[in-house]
């Protein structure tokens, strides 16, 4: 870890450093398929053919998110059906900001570039996890956020450009979306349990807080150009510092959240323990189709096999006689 080389999973590694990875991980792929429903709750009511074939590459993309994560934490040893029994008894979390809902479609532009802006400054870093595996699947997931993140700006953009109507849904969705967003980078510094250690061991590269400030100094310009305000009365550059100073977080608001009395806690997990047992058809066929498909395999191979050591058997032989 001095010498900045990835870990991989056939590597030793403490108790700790693999349990913090499957915590991480885990929660991590919890988010991509639980942030799925927010967004999905409008591809039925996209106003255009192009905005709905977007949303449902978007979505879609979450998905493929979450699988790349489960991977990668099963690389760790962790299995797949653990972690998702884990998720469906509220054993292990997911963010925060998707226990909050998604009222008019501006939502759908606000966590594009909030929710994916301020994913893509989490996950940037985790490129350069020391643990490799999950370092590799962050490159492409933050190829495709950065996809996201512009869709979102483009669509608020078009919003804040439209009717005075639809600029006045685009500022709700902001003003409702800024401190959740900035609560995604986790409790300051001071409350982070788990920061220091995943410092030390490369799994961080930044501090929460250090993450969060780049995000506002990110979005202020951005804000700007989008001719919306972010809704905050303390926001102001600080000459000094070279950053932008911003109000005070509701810390208890993102606690509750943690504890599960965020708005829409209880909907997100029924919908998933729904979609979980919808899907075990799925599941069942998917696996009875591998099962056949390797059992297929496995019979044409030998029947490949028997061919080749016939046909090596008479080579053999007709040495044998040539020699003879
Ligand atoms: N929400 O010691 P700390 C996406 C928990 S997906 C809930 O600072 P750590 C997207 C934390 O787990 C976005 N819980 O923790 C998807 C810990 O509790 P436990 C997800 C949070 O791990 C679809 C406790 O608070 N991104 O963008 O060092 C569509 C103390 O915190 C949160 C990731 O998961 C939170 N926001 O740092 C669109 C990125 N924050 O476990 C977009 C990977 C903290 O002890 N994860 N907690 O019970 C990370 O980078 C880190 O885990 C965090 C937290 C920065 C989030």
């Amino acid at each position: 870890m001095a010498a900045d080389e990835r870990i991989e999973p056939r590597d030793w590694m403490p108790d700790a450093y693999r349990s913090t990875l499957v915590r991480q991980i885990a929660q991590h792929a919890h988010s991509e398929i639980i942030g799925m429903q927010p967004e999905a709750n409008w591809i039925t009511r996209a106003p255009s053919l192009r905005r709905k074939a977007i949303l449902m590459a978007k979505v879609q993309d979450e998905a493929g998110h979450g699988l790349y994560l489960y991977s990668a934490a099963e690389t760790l040893g962790a299995s797949r059906d653990d972690l998702l029994d884990k998720l469906h008894s509220g054993r292990q979390k997911y963010s925060s900001i998707f226990n909050y809902p998604t009222l008019t479609w501006a939502d759908v532009g606000a966590i594009g570039w909030l929710v994916d802006g301020a994913a893509i400054t989490n996950q940037v870093p985790l490129c350069r996890c020391s643990y490799g595996p999950y370092a590799r699947a962050m490159v492409r997931v933050c190829k495709e956020e950065s996809f996201h993140q512009r869709q979102g700006y483009e669509l608020l953009l078009a919003l804040s450009r439209g009717t005075e109507a639809q600029h006045a849904m685009a500022q709700d969705a902001v003003d409702r979306w800024w401190w959740p967003s900035l609560m995604m980078f986790g409790p300051p510094d001071a409350e982070s349990s788990h920061s220091e250690q995943s410092m030390t061991w490369k799994i961080k590269r930044h501090s929460n807080d250090e993450l969060r400030q780049r995000f506002v100094d990110i979005c202020v310009p951005q804000a700007e150009s989008l001719g919306l305000a972010l809704p905050d009365p303390d926001l102001k550059w600080n000459e000094e510092r070279g950053q932008h100073d911003f109000g005070a977080i509701d810390w208890s608001e993102f606690w509750s959240v943690l504890k599960g009395n965020g708005p829409c806690n209880e909907q997100r997990m029924t919908q998933r323990r729904r979609a979980h047992e919808e899907g075990a058809w799925v599941r069942e066929a998917a696996a009875a189709h591998a099962a056949r498909h390797s059992e297929r395999e496995r019979a044409t191979g030998d029947s490949e096999r028997a061919i080749e050591n016939s046909e090596r058997a008479a080579e053999d032989s007709e040495r044998e006689e040539a020699t003879a």
